[in-house]
């Protein structure tokens, strides 16, 4: 994979907002890692099949408990699991919107896809946690819309939080990488988000 690179946003509270890739989230060391799952929470492709992979069986163990007790996933919603053997403790699994044509309210349930996975993962005493950019492979979302979502939603999210003190948004290739890094830029100059410091790295 290419060199990594990292966009660090400081926000009220010390609370941070990075923006890093191109990376596998099923490599992060955040405390939970989101999974951009589907209602039947029992698998696919993308990132889903990639976290399945490599966490092991113990993750889809305990999504089938889930859906017994409480049925399929409705897009928007999240739910925790174990990690199973990824480094991440957690994961997070939401369920994007399908993309139709962006007048479905495919913004509202994204928007909430970012915001339902920060609030579990304050409740669950959570301080870190590591999203894929949900809804962008297999649902069709337009990536520079997504990504004003993703940060707009995030950003907003953590000015709540009492546990969760560091969101990354992990971006798999650089195409989608630069699509971000530019919306990034782009909501801090229109002010949308009013980062305290600003800083960029190679790792
Ligand atoms: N790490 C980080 N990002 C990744 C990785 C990875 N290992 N693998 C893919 N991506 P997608 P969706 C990026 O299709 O659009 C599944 O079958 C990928 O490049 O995984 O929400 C589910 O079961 C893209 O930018 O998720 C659902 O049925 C982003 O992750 C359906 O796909 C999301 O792509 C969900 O579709």
């Amino acid at each position: 994979m290419d060199h990594a690179f990292t966009m660090r946003m400081s926000l009220d509270g010390g609370k941070l907002l990075d923006i890093h890739g191109p990376a596998d989230i099923t490599k992060e060391s955040t405390e939970a890692i989101v999974n951009a799952a589907n209602s039947s929470l029992l698998g696919g492709g993308g990132v889903d099949g990639a976290i399945h992979r490599a966490g092991g069986p113990a993750i889809l163990e305990e999504c089938r408990r889930l859906v017994a007790k409480i049925g399929q996933l409705n897009p928007g919603g999240a739910v925790t699991t174990t990690g199973g053997r990824l480094a991440a403790k957690y994961v997070i699994h939401t369920v994007g919107p399908v993309y139709s044509d962006g007048a479905s309210g495919e913004e509202e349930t994204l928007a909430s896809c970012y915001r339902q996975s920060i609030q579990i993962a304050d409740d669950h005493a959570i301080g870190s946690i590591a999203f894929p950019a949900i809804s962008t492979g297999a649902y069709g979302y337009p990536v520079g819309a997504a990504a004003e979502t993703a940060i707009e939603n995030v950003a907003h999210s953590l000015s709540h939080t009492h546990h969760v003190t560091l969101v990354r948004l992990i971006l798999f290739d650089n195409t989608d990488l630069n699509i971000y890094l530019r919306v990034a830029q782009k909501l801090c100059k229109t002010r949308s988000i009013v980062p305290l410091n600003i800083e960029k790295s190679s790792s």
